[in-house]
């Protein structure tokens, strides 16, 4: 059975001429005992909610998952698909991609986020199940390769899933010795045992091609209170004459001749692309095991009481709760209306959320060790612990890509919506876990507070510039800065509601003024970009202002009339949603005025945009500085009256 992976990678990547049989055919017989004997799973419900998870960090090594889905007979990866491997369109692209093929949990190839995410799975099991009982009640198994140990992020993701106990968590470990340079030696000599040890796993060695070796420590993990490791010792290229043991097995094809010989080593004699009926059979009967297990599941479920169910059913489904986040904002609207807060917006989130968390129970919060900075907790919240599984906020720990890697796992477990909380200058510690949401279109939160130079005195090093135009050049993600306490609110509601984006909600450290005084039920935040502040007349200047300088444009609005200049204010929380709007809707939110000044505390890159090359910019143009806040505006010049300078100046008065 195992020898059907070898050949399927073997031949799909001869094919295509390109792709990595080294990884499935090392792991083969690893993948085949669990596949046949321990993982849950039916391929006739590939979302079925309680199926174990099954996370190839080793993103590279795609034909064994593909050639695993096909044997086991997950209908859409057809035998054609298999020959289809790395062309356009068809579902087997080079790296693992879970929004184009049915059965794969997450996109995996970016080494070290794929076991990342499967402690975020992992986490949200444990969540959910305290929730909701014995409907909730699998495992997360994760093939991970000398790559995907190498990178830091594991680190990160280990010592976090050791200090939580999750002891339903698996990681087999290809410990083939072989990178692409060449033998690990060349850059490393870990004892991951031990390091794994140290952080609280169970871990333990193995010879990765016999079965019952394979077996055991499966069995014997699944019995485990810890988190286990099982390092496989495994020969990549396994069956290859000539490439085994060697990179050369890594990421090319093989070759004819090759492929040949290690047809012959393994005692394969059949054409590309042919399983044997018995071999077929043997695993479509591995397959037909979980059958009967999701029958008990769907029993269990039906036994769980009505409104539980349809509350279970709607969590994973990932359905907001319409009724209740509308209550919620209107609360939170209301709020703000009748008494005004002046206040910073990572502390009018934190007003938001007190209000949010308890209407929308699948949110999870959290924080990498700033939770008093990031306002990210509400006073009712409890933190998740190995004890308290419940609890509904994470401390990360010091862990900012661990955590998005692993927020990402918990979104495509279902059933949660994470967020986190992180100074916004360390969004670069989280980025490729960003991207990867994005990419996969998870809805994941990230409060990024402490949004720029109005941080003050902690200095340049904490002063993001460059962050929210490289936020806003990842694709799918909307990134948000919101001005006051109302617009904070708003961006939360289209942050929750972005079912298939990620979000970053970009906040001040810094006290701001609530620019919206008045009641409005209407999101006004979801056109991207509005008049908060209208001319007097017909406008000279439209003033373009993002957050914490939407209030210093509405003070240069002001100063300007002074000097005879009509001027109008559009603030700017998401270029994103402002670009996704009807052509005539974003004419009229440009505006007529022959000036357009874009005011950002940040670099310009990006905002030609909206105020075209012919705009000013008022903004950074390098690093900060460390000094009160006050002190750093005035310095770099980012203040009304300068808005307002050179406003006037363009204007050629
Ligand atoms: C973050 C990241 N860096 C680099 C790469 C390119 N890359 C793909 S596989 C690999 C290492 C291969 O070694 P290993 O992980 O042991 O896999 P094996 O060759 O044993 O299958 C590298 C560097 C990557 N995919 N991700
Ligand atoms: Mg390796």
């Amino acid at each position: 059975m195992a020898n059907a992976i070898r050949a399927l990678a073997m031949d799909a990547v001869e094919q295509a001429k390109s792709g990595h049989p080294g990884l499935p055919m090392g792991a083969a017989d690893v993948a085949t005992v669990l596949f046949t004997r321990f993982l849950k799973f039916d391929p006739a419900d590939p979302q079925w909610p309680d199926r174990d998870r099954f996370v190839l960090s080793a993103g590279h090594g795609s034909m064994l998952i593909y050639a695993l889905l096909h044997l086991l007979g997950y209908e859409a990866v057809t035998l054609d698909q298999l020959k289809r491997f790395r062309q356009l369109g068809s579902l087997t692209p080079g790296h693992p991609e879970n929004f184009v093929t049915p059965g794969l949990e997450t996109t995996t190839g970016p080494l070290g986020q794929g076991i990342a995410n499967a402690v975020g799975m992992a986490m949200a099991e444990k969540h959910l199940a305290a929730q909701f009982g014995d409907v909730v009640d699998h495992r997360t198994y994760v093939l991970a390769s000398d790559g995907d140990l190498m990178e830091g992020i594991s680190q990160e993701a280990i010592a976090l899933a050791g200090h939580l106990k999750l002891d339903k968590l698996i990681v087999l470990f290809d410990d083939n010795g072989i990178s692409i340079d060449g033998p690990l030696s060349l850059a490393d000599s870990v004892d991951q045992v031990k390091r794994f040890e140290a952080a609280g796993w169970s871990a333990s060695r193995i010879d990765g091609h016999d079965p019952d070796a394979i077996a055991r420590a499966i069995a014997a993990a699944q019995d485990n209170d810890r988190p286990t490791m099982i390092a496989c010792k495994t020969h990549i290229g396994f069956g290859a004459p000539t490439k085994v043991d060697s990179e050369k097995a890594h990421g090319s094809a093989l070759g004819a001749e090759e492929i040949a010989g290690a047809r012959k080593n393994l005692g394969w004699p059949y054409p590309p692309f042919e399983i044997p009926s018995d071999v077929a059979d043997a695993w479509r009967a591995a397959a037909a095991r979980g059958k009967p297990a999701r029958a008990a599941w769907q029993q269990r479920l039906k036994a769980m009481g009505a409104d539980k169910r349809t509350e279970f059913e709607r969590r994973m489904a990932g359905d907001l709760p319409a009724d209740k986040l509308a209550a919620a904002m209107h609360t939170i609207k209301q709020a703000l209306a009748g008494a005004p807060k002046d206040i910073a917006t990572r502390a009018s989130s934190e007003f938001a959320l007190e209000t949010l968390v308890p209407a929308v129970p699948e949110m999870v919060g959290g924080s990498a060790d700033l939770t008093g900075s990031n306002n990210t907790r509400t006073k009712a919240m409890t933190a998740f612990s190995a004890a308290n599984p419940a609890g509904r906020f994470i401390h990360y720990g010091i862990r900012e890509h661990g955590m998005a890697a692993a927020m990402n796992g918990m979104a495509l477990h279902g059933g949660v919506i994470p967020y986190s909380g992180t100074f916004l200058v360390f969004s670069d510690y989280c980025r490729p876990a960003i991207r990867l949401a994005a990419l996969m279109g998870e809805r994941v939160i990230h409060v990024m507070t402490h949004d720029s130079i109005g941080l003050g005195e902690d200095g340049p090093t904490h002063q993001p510039v460059e962050h929210l135009a490289a936020l806003r050049a990842i694709p799918n993600l909307l990134t948000f800065r919101p001005c006051d306490a109302v617009e904070v609110a708003e961006c939360w509601e289209l942050a929750l509601q972005a079912r298939e984006r990620p979000s970053i909600l970009a906040l001040s450290r810094q006290n701001l003024p609530q620019l919206r005084r008045s009641f409005d039920a209407a999101n006004r935040c979801a056109a991207g970009a509005y008049e908060i502040a209208a001319a007097q007349g017909n406008a000279q200047v439209s003033l373009f202002a993002t957050g914490s300088e939407v209030s210093l444009a509405v003070e240069a609005q002001k100063l300007l009339a002074a000097r005879g200049v009509s001027a109008r204010v559009v603030s700017v929380p998401s270029f994103e949603l402002f670009r996704e709007q009807p052509e005539a809707a974003r004419t009229a939110v440009l505006g007529a005025a022959p000036v357009r000044v874009g005011i950002e505390a940040a670099v310009r890159q990006g905002w030609d945009e909206i105020i075209g090359p012919d705009g000013v910019f008022v903004g950074m143009t390098g690093f900060g500085a460390s000094a009160p806040a006050k002190d750093l505006y005035r310095h770099f010049g980012i203040t009304a009256e300068a808005i307002a300078d050179a406003a006037v100046k363009k204007l050629g008065r």
